[in-house]
């Protein structure tokens, strides 16, 4: 069975949900997620820099999030949750995937990133900078979403499994609140059932 290894809300949440949006049986480790654990070569033989998430099906053991969601939809989806390649959409699909993880959740980690390193001298600058930078991001997606209801349109697919753990990222560590038509996207996202689950996954 999948074996997904995890820290409350991070990251492993999007490989959770693509599981659940498929149906797809996984069990979720929580992971000790001190530095100590983290960097000991028993994690660093799993994950190389000792970041979660982690995920092993058999002989497969994969270390980044939005590789495992393409993964899992490849292989388990049966077409779902993703255009095929000669779609005009997959371009867009792989984009905003993508997008998800390697620049919106990537400006929002720094905030997390510095706050972690430098406890006692937070750089309130460097925090509105960085703050800055995600909400470019989510303009970004925002304006891409306009009134669809899906990044793709009508379909719910994987690059909004990714969006959408970036949106709750940003709402734990940007904490600006959304426009209308962001909050409604968000909530259409979270009221999912499959997300609900995931949720209760972590727990
Ligand atoms: N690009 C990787 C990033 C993984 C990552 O940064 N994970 C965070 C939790 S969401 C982590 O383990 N942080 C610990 C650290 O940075 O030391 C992915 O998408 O899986």
């Amino acid at each position: 069975m999948i074996k997904i290894y995890h820290f409350p809300n991070t990251r492993g949440l999007r490989a959770i949900w693509a599981c659940e949006e498929l149906n797809i049986p996984y069990k979720v480790e929580i992971i000790d997620f001190s530095q100590n654990f983290r960097l000991s070569p028993q994690f660093i033989s799993i994950s190389p820099i000792g970041k979660v998430p982690v995920l092993q099906d058999g002989d497969v053991t994969m270390c980044e999030s939005g590789a495992m969601v393409h993964y899992l939809i490849d292989k388990y989806g049966s077409g779902k949750l993703r255009p095929s390649i000669d779609d005009p959409m997959y371009p867009t699909y792989l984009e905003w995937g993508w997008f998800a993880e390697a620049t919106f959740t990537s400006s929002i980690s720094e905030i997390i990133r510095h706050k972690r390193a430098f406890p006692k001298a937070i750089h309130a600058p460097a925090i509105i900078e960085f703050k800055k930078r995600s909400t470019i991001c989510l303009e970004a997606v925002s304006r891409f979403l306009g009134t669809k209801e899906w990044l793709l349109g009508e379909i719910f697919s994987g690059a909004d499994i990714m969006i959408g753990i970036a949106l709750t990222s940003y709402v734990r560590h940007v904490e600006e609140p959304f426009s209308p038509a962001m909050n409604d996207y968000f909530e259409r996202l979270t009221t999912r059932p499959a997300f609900i689950r995931t949720k209760q996954a972590e727990s």
